[in-house]
């Protein structure tokens, strides 16, 4: 599938105020706005036309567009964050797709599900049960993705160490093949794919995008680099210094469809 549309949030003047476990010290906000920016010329450079919200400095996560909407080729859902702070993100993402996705179907309580944890691999979902997103609200989710046409599988996490989302450890990277931590590699639940392992000590680089032909990954993971290099895929880093000192991948910055 190709993709031609993203929405993105520029961080505010807020953004150090927000979750963090990483112990990286806070983010520089001029540096995370030109990583942003390099991000979102990026996106536009493989062809696709990205919505800028406006920065929210009530929110101050609200960077991590990702967490909030799950776009698919069928329609999308909006989420219901796990975690209280980032709760009236879905809001201003939700009226933003409205323009193309009118009254989608919302996840309801007492079901939390943040986006980061739904990683779409064509016409499967895999959907992580976490911290943020709990079983009520996967079960909506496997619900709603049916009806919409997809399968899924649902991945726990909780026992993982490192992993705020499913998507911290996993990403699609076309067809039937995956980039994995070492500890999602074993799951069951990804038997039937081909997975490639990140290199030990650059688990941070297992969240990237596949756009349009294109990888993006997180800059400063050489051996991963390589790797993904080998496999002939067309690779452009981007420096995400700045996003995680705040516990975001590279694709919680954009919902993409
Ligand atoms: C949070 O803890 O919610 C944010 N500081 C980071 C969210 C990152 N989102 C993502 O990886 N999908």
């Amino acid at each position: 599938m190709r993709f031609t549309r993203a929405i993105v949030r520029p961080p505010a003047a807020t953004f150090a105020d927000g979750i963090t476990s990483s112990g990286l010290g806070p983010p520089d906000l001029p540096l995370a706005l030109e990583q942003h920016e390099a991000y979102c010329r990026q996106l536009e450079r493989l062809g696709v036309s990205v919505l800028r919200l406006g920065p929210d400095p009530d929110f101050p996560d609200s960077t991590f567009v990702e967490d909030t909407a799950i776009v698919t080729a069928g329609g999308a859902i909006l989420t219901r964050p796990g975690a209280a702070s980032r709760a009236g993100e879905v809001v201003a993402v939700g009226a933003a797709l409205g323009r193309w996705f009118p009254e989608p179907p919302e996840i309801a309580a007492p079901g939390t599900v943040d986006g980061g944890d739904v990683c779409e691999a064509g016409d499967h979902f895999f959907i992580g049960l976490s911290e943020r997103t709990n079983e009520e609200g996967s079960a909506q989710l496997v619900e709603w993705l049916a009806r919409l046409g997809f399968g899924s599988s649902v991945i726990d996490i909780r026992e993982l160490p490192g992993l705020l989302h499913l998507k911290t450890g996993v990403s699609w990277l076309g067809e039937r093949r995956m980039l994995a931590t070492t500890e999602i590699a074993e799951h069951e639940a990804l038997s039937e794919w081909e997975v490639v392992r990140v290199p030990e000590g650059e688990e941070y680089a297992a969240n990237c995008i596949a756009v349009n032909g294109t990888l993006l990954v997180a800059g400063g993971f050489p051996e991963t680099r390589v790797l993904l290099g080998g496999l002939g895929f067309e690779i452009v880093p981007l420096d995400m210094s700045e996003y995680r000192k705040m516990d975001g991948g590279l694709s919680c910055l954009s919902i993409r469809w």
